[in-house]
């Protein structure tokens, strides 16, 4: 069979213009779940798919589809990722791979290809979980439970806000649930996010595993007071009981957690302000690891230290579970279709865990879920200066074409 390769152009083109909207003067985009900026981009992604002729389908959690349907087909196999971005984020995090699905499409509804199973490109909703974590994929999936939207991890007004201006409706989103025996498999094309495939000097990479990712809100109770006025020695405050936690924590997780990574990404102080005493810390702790033991024991010493670091500035402790992802191993038959494809493109790729989440970790557990890495310049993501060669996109983007039809299966190959 002929190498099926893109179209270099048109992909370029098409990613271009997609970068132009929620663009930030540093270069990147800022795009979170539901601002203008991501329906916008909805929008476009939409209007691109019905110009080249595909259908067009959003589902009761927002996920945008565009499908080629194939006849006699029963099942379909599912190529993605999203484009929501975190704040002040860099252009290729999700848009690279939902572009390049829709590439895809394209390319085998030109190439007359015929395929036993449906395409289908899909934007999650909200993979960035600025409002619910992996809400998109995991409606699909139907992994989502109505706890989930009672109590969302950013907040329920906040995803009130963010269901008014998408127009969705609370009631709909577990419509969005799939039956896996309908798909084929998911297919996602991502940037690493990270420096290992740059440092080996590869340039594609195979992902093996993606890391389970748990996030706590953890809320230091002390007592608000007059900055001024109250003695050094008697205060209540907060801030202490954080901030002891948080150098703990880095300690704890680099001397006994070697394959774990954690971090703490916002401190919320209260009230907040100069001339009052924190009466309440916020800290907004994650935990990520491909080992599900080892993210139970950090879970386990890192908890017991704010403990006792709550208890030593005499504050309370409230500890609060907002997600949890599980680790994912990726499936061998996904991945063997992606290594035939960088084969048959003469590329040699690196097989590598992901530490970033992805809605793959959620579809994998539905359906043969794989991933295709292209190199992050720098090791740099989720900041504007995130940045991928263009070749290494186009090569991405030709090794899930040649992924995505080995695993839908041709009928008529073309010669
Ligand atoms: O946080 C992550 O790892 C992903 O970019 N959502
Ligand atoms: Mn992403
Ligand atoms: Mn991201």
């Amino acid at each position: 069979m002929a190498t099926l390769t893109i179209n270099q152009e048109r992909f370029k083109t098409d990613f271009e213009a997609l970068s132009k909207i929620g663009a930030t003067a540093q270069g990147g985009v800022n795009r979170p779940a539901f601002s203008p900026a991501h329906i916008k981009a909805r929008d476009w992604f939409r209007k691109q798919a019905l110009k080249a002729g595909l259908e067009v389908r959003i589902d009761g959690a927002g996920n945008n589809s565009a499908i080629l349907h194939q006849d006699k087909a029963s099942k379909t196999l599912l190529l993605g990722s999203h484009l929501d971005s975190v704040p002040d984020g860099g252009r290729f995090d999700g848009a690279l791979g939902v572009v390049a699905g829709l590439e895809v499409l394209r390319t085998v509804k030109e190439t007359e290809l015929r395929l036993n199973t449906h395409l289908e490109v899909i934007d999650f909703t909200d993979e960035e979980s600025s409002l619910v974590d992996y809400l998109g994929s995991r409606a699909l999936a139907g992994l989502l439970q109505p706890e989930d939207l009672r109590a969302p991890m950013g907040g329920r007004s906040n995803f009130e806000v963010g269901l008014a201006r998408s127009g969705m409706k609370e009631d709909e989103i577990f419509t969005a649930r799939r039956d896996p025996g309908s798909l084929k498999g998911y297919l996602e094309l991502h940037i690493e996010q990270g420096p290992r495939l740059e440092m080996a000097g590869a340039r594609i990479g195979i992902v093996s595993a993606i890391v389970g990712i748990r996030a706590y809100h953890l809320i230091f109770q002390g007592k608000a007071n007059h900055a001024g006025t109250t003695p050094m020695e008697t205060r209540s405050d907060a801030s202490l009981g954080a901030s002891a936690f948080l150098l703990a924590a880095r300690e704890i997780t680099l001397r006994d957690a070697p394959d774990c990574v954690e971090n703490v990404g916002n401190l919320h102080f209260s009230p907040g302000v100069f001339n009052v005493i924190p009466g309440q810390v916020d800290a907004s702790l994650e935990i990520r690891s491909i080992d599900e033991a080892s993210l139970d024991a950090l879970e386990t010493s890192l908890l017991a230290r704010a403990r006792i670091e709550a208890e030593r500035f005499g504050l309370g402790l409230e500890i609060k579970a907002v997600s949890r992802a599980l680790p994912v191993r990726m499936d061998p038959n996904a991945q063997s279709a992606l290594w035939q494809a960088t084969e048959t493109l003469g590329l040699s790729p690196l097989t590598i865990p992901s530490g970033a989440g992805h809605d793959a970790q959620v579809l994998a557990q539905i359906t043969s879920t794989g991933m295709v890495f292209v190199p992050s310049a720098g090791g740099v993501s989720h900041a504007p200066s995130e940045l991928t060669i263009w070749e290494d996109c186009v090569n991405g983007a030709n090794v899930l074409l040649g992924a995505a039809v080995r695993m839908a299966g041709i009928k008529n190959p073309i010669d």
